[in-house]
């Protein structure tokens, strides 16, 4: 039995595209961010991430989570690599030096792409994206996010995919991450390998069932 703790206006998308690819039947506890939330700790709050008994599960407070008959886990990107392995098939690596690229694009991609383009997200979430400041965090992520895309680029000349040539969880983990920098088309029109290669990610019906379900929840 599968329960994913999380909403889908957060990295918790990750974990709820993986769990569409796999065709898993999961419950949902749309445990929301405390930081959304004028008061998270009153009677009447919603579950969110400073909730005693979310806190309880997850001592860091943070989103997603995941129990698994009797295994909890916390943070997205390896989620998602468990649940790929778990229950097999091609979205997981077919031999241990693909399981190795798997985790090292996985890596790759929480270090070297996810602090840039987290950033560039989160001045769209506060709206600061007209201001000067938010402008000068977007250029400056922008700058820093050139090297790991031109090497993205470069890698993808040959391939459709990061891994065996075929869709894996080291896709998904990273075509989650870069989509927090797709209002930055530029980007983008600068890398076009990687351009076409995040359309095929996100043209999965898997990822486009898990966009719906992600619109349909408040902002
Ligand atoms: N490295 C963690 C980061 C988790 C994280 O930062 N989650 C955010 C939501 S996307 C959160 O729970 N924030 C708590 C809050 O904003 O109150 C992961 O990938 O799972």
């Amino acid at each position: 039995m599968l329960t994913i703790y999380g909403v889908y206006r957060s990295r918790a998308s990750r974990v709820y595209w993986m769990a569409e690819e796999l065709g898993l039947t999961f419950t949902s506890v749309p445990v929301l961010q405390a930081r959304r939330l004028d008061n998270p700790l009153a009677a009447d709050a919603p579950i969110n991430t400073l909730s005693p008994d979310f806190v309880t599960l997850n001592p860091m407070g943070l989103i997603p989570s995941i129990k698994d008959d009797d295994l909890v886990m916390h943070e997205s990107l390896a989620i998602t690599l468990y649940l790929a392995r778990k229950h097999g098939g091609s979205l997981a690596g077919q031999s241990v030096a693909e399981d190795g690229l798997l985790t090292m694009w996985t890596v790759w991609t929480a270090t070297e792409v996810e602090v840039h383009t987290i950033k560039i997200v989160m001045v769209y979430d506060n709206e600061q994206d007209n201001t000067d400041e938010g402008k000068a965090t977007i250029a400056v992520a922008g700058r820093s996010l050139k090297r790991p895309l031109a090497v993205l680029d470069q890698h993808l000349a040959n391939t459709d995919y990061l891994v065996g040539n075929r869709f894996t969880a080291a896709d998904l983990n990273l075509a989650e991450v870069l989509r927090y920098a797709q209002s930055e088309q530029a980007l983008f029109d600068a890398h076009p390998n990687v351009a076409a290669w995040i359309t095929r990610c996100q043209s999965r019906p898997a990822y486009i069932a898990m966009q719906k379900t992600r619109s349909q929840e408040p902002v």
